[in-house]
């Protein structure tokens, strides 16, 4: 199993054997010339109880002529053709971009084969209430079309960040409406989630939780999803997440359009007011609402994210002056370590404060244990187990371990970064590039319902990938019998598996910027 859309010129290169009897050597071969160009020795043996195999692994990190090859080893199949070069995540970068255009609402996208009129044009009723509010605008969510603030937050940040970590990845002209306007591409097309994101604030600075229609629709394209809309209260999470959001968004705008970026931070000023006055707010989603619930036993990491974030934006200890310690976690339900991020990445921070300590060694324990977990995997994962969505936890992880990198100068914090790059795009026990469009074998029936009216997978989008749970039809039929971590299946009725989401692709956005940063200094 090798990394299928490639592998850059000077980073580790390896590859994953399974099946090997009695062979101790495997070749690198260049693909025109079939000319073998390195020969290697099988090493790692290693049982892993997860995927039920006995694996090897195979180091060619020595060949760094750019060209195209394949790995050979005597008595299995060749693997498949891969790349090795300087720039071969350079599309992959854009698309995983570009994919949240063709997820916009409200507006006629514009794409030979994913093109729509503006969808969900509609006002929505405020739940409980017949009161009507626009909320138009926004990226659907996923292969259903709510739109959610909490999981809109994640994504938000990991552009934003993912600009941070390396501007220059990002140009102006990847094919948007805006392309061409003098504002790099990612922050028009995170701008637009942003303006939907404050039609959700109420007028007390609270953002409501979500808007939807009752029910997912059947699979049709967004257009024919015509049942009312419904915006659901207000919760905590969504309103800290949204203050976070905004005041991060604040500092990025503020090169190109002074105007909007005081919109956000004014925005981000009445949201903290509504924590300040609802310290201990509950929120649980209507339960006639069955869209995606999106819910949270705990605020106390998304407060902790939106007060350092809010310390960031204006310098104003008195934000961070109920602080006591550092929460984790990258995933929509849990996002400490964006507060982590916040801090660790601000200019000028005071390195011996002890919110930045704490944030410290909050990333940099994580980073020490994900290092653990991948140097024990034969396929370099750092997870043991595997959830719903399990793609983002690896490349969550693979975030957390740029940042360490980038925080200490370690290699071995840049190599395990890597290998979760490495598992998402086909090193993985199920032989396949998580992201549709791209590698050999690639997700070609995701659960995306314009995917399924079209008739094939929209390009640049990273499937959820393995879930152990076995939480829909097509996985209890097709994985029951598989290793945990074998639980995959491409077909379009395994959301649980299969389902592509806005807040997947962004952390692949953010890893790839990270990790190309890092390969480049
Ligand atoms: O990503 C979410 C995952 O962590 C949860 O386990 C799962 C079940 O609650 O929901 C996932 O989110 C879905 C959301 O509820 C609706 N839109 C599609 C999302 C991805 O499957
Ligand atoms: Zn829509």
């Amino acid at each position: 199993n090798i990394n299928q859309v490639g592998y850059r010129t000077d980073a580790e290169k390896i590859a994953v054997f399974r099946d090997v009897t009695d062979q101790t050597e495997f070749k690198v071969v260049n693909a025109d010339t079939k000319e073998a160009v390195y020969t290697g020795k099988l090493e790692n043996k290693k049982e892993n109880s997860t995927a039920d195999e006995i694996n090897w692994t195979g180091d060619f990190s020595s060949v760094k002529t750019a060209g195209k090859y394949y790995i050979s080893c005597e008595g299995l199949d060749d693997s498949y053709t891969f790349e090795i070069g300087g720039k071969v995540y350079s599309d992959l970068i854009e698309d995983s971009v570009r994919m949240l255009y063709l997820q916009r609402c409200g507006v006629e996208i514009e794409d030979e084969k994913f093109g729509h009129a503006a969808c969900h044009t509609k006002e929505a009723t405020i739940y409980g209430t017949s009161d009507k509010i626009d909320v138009c605008g926004g990226w659907h969510d996923a292969g259903d079309y709510g739109r959610y603030v909490v999981p809109a937050a994640k994504t938000i940040a990991d552009l934003l960040y993912a600009y941070q970590a390396a501007p220059d990845l990002y140009g102006d002209n990847t094919n948007i409406p805006e392309s061409g306007n003098g504002v790099p591409d990612i922050l028009d097309e995170a701008r637009f989630e942003l303006e939907w994101m404050m039609k959700m604030q109420a007028s007390d600075g609270g953002a409501y939780h979500k808007v939807s229609c009752e029910t997912f629709p059947g699979y049709v394209m967004p257009t024919k999803e015509t049942a009312p809309l419904i915006v659901t209260p207000v919760s905590s999470t969504a309103t800290a997440d949204f203050c976070a959001s905004m005041a991060l968004a604040a500092e990025f705008y503020e090169k190109y359009d002074k105007d909007f970026a005081k919109k956000c931070m004014d925005a981000a000023e009445k949201s903290w007011a509504w924590l300040e006055a609802n310290p201990d707010f509950l929120f649980t989603n209507p339960k006639d609402i069955v869209t995606g619930d999106y819910g949270d036993k705990t605020d106390k990491d998304e407060r902790y994210w939106a007060a350092v974030q809010m310390y960031r934006a204006t310098g104003d200890q008195k934000y961070i002056s109920g602080v006591s310690k550092a929460y984790t976690g990258l995933d929509w339900s849990t996002v400490g370590d964006y507060g982590n991020i916040a801090i660790l990445t601000m200019k000028g921070a005071d390195k011996n404060s002890d919110l930045y300590k704490k944030a410290y060694s909050a990333v940099i324990s994580q980073a020490d244990s994900m290092v653990k977990t991948i140097n024990d995997s034969s396929y370099g994962s750092a997870l043991t187990k595997y959830n719903w969505g399990s793609n983002m936890t690896i490349a969550n992880a693979g975030i957390i371990l740029g940042l360490a990198n980038e925080l200490t100068g370690q290699e071995s914090y840049f190599n395990a970064a890597n290998s979760e790059l490495g598992y998402l795009l086909g090193i993985n026990p199920v032989g396949t590039c998580f992201v549709s469009g791209y590698g050999t074998v690639s997700p070609e029936h995701p659960h995306h319902r314009p995917s399924m009216v079209v008739g094939h997978a929209m390009k640049g989008m990273l499937a959820g990938g393995v879930n152990q749970n076995l939480e829909d039809s097509a996985a209890k039929a097709y994985c029951r019998d598989l290793p945990a971590a074998k639980c995959y299946i491409d077909n379009s009725e395994s959301y649980s598996t299969n389902e592509i989401t806005i807040y997947w692709n962004s952390p692949l956005t953010y890893l790839l910027s990270l990790t190309e940063k890092a390969a480049s200094s």
